[in-house]
């Protein structure tokens, strides 16, 4: 993996605390990468109510978005600047939906999971990308569609979004199940639990 930017602990001021700089793009999936053709995709929003709010990729596609430049963080410590992504805003997203829920798990098709308090998608912070580096989303960094939340460490970016389902509490997802952070804000380096 090519490295820059100098020695672990570097002081660049972008730089979390123990992360390093990687030009790659690392793959880092769980299971396999599922196949989702656009004509059966769909996202959602489901809230206490039992309401659930569908956008499919027409109607996604037909939301204002975004051109979002930002820098993403790995657990595992690998951090990559410059990351350029076009997405649909949570925002836009979230101001079709009523909830007094705080929190959301994010699903994934093939089954990976991940929560988040719902705070931490909103003003401007968390996206659903579909384009990187001006083309369409790779599959294997989770096209057709994944959630963005660079702010977080890149395992809250779930690939292959299907939905969230606001909760009352802040149930752990796939990883966080088995140690990572229920947080997971790499400038506190909140990486496991
Ligand atoms: N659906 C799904 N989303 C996922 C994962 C996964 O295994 N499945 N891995 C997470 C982890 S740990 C990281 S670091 C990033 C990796 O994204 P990339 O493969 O595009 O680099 O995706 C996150 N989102
Ligand atoms: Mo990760």
């Amino acid at each position: 993996m090519a490295v820059f930017g100098g020695r672990r602990g570097d002081d660049n001021p972008a730089l979390p605390p123990g992360q390093h700089l990687t030009a790659s793009f690392p793959v880092l999936s769980a299971g396999p990468t599922p196949s989702i053709d656009t004509e059966d995709w769909e996202f959602f929003i489901q809230t206490e109510t039992g309401q659930t709010h569908r956008w499919n990729w027409d109607k996604f596609l037909a939301l204002p978005s975004e051109d979002i430049t930002v820098d993403i963080h790995c657990v595992t410590s690998w951090s990559k600047f410059g990351t350029r992504w076009r997405g649909v805003s949570l925002d836009t997203l979230f101001s079709e939906v009523e909830t007094g829920f705080d929190f959301v798990m994010a699903h994934s098709y093939g089954g990976y999971t991940t929560n988040l308090p719902r705070q931490e998608l909103l003003d401007g912070k968390a996206w659903i990308a579909y384009e990187y580096g001006g083309s369409e989303l790779d599959p294997e960094h989770g096209g057709p569609a994944r959630l963005l939340v660079p702010h977080l460490y890149f395992w809250k970016s779930a690939k292959w979004v299907r939905g969230l389902v606001m909760q009352s509490e802040d149930n752990p997802g796939f990883w966080e199940e088995y140690g990572y952070n229920l947080h997971g804000d790499p400038w506190r380096e909140e990486r496991y639990s």
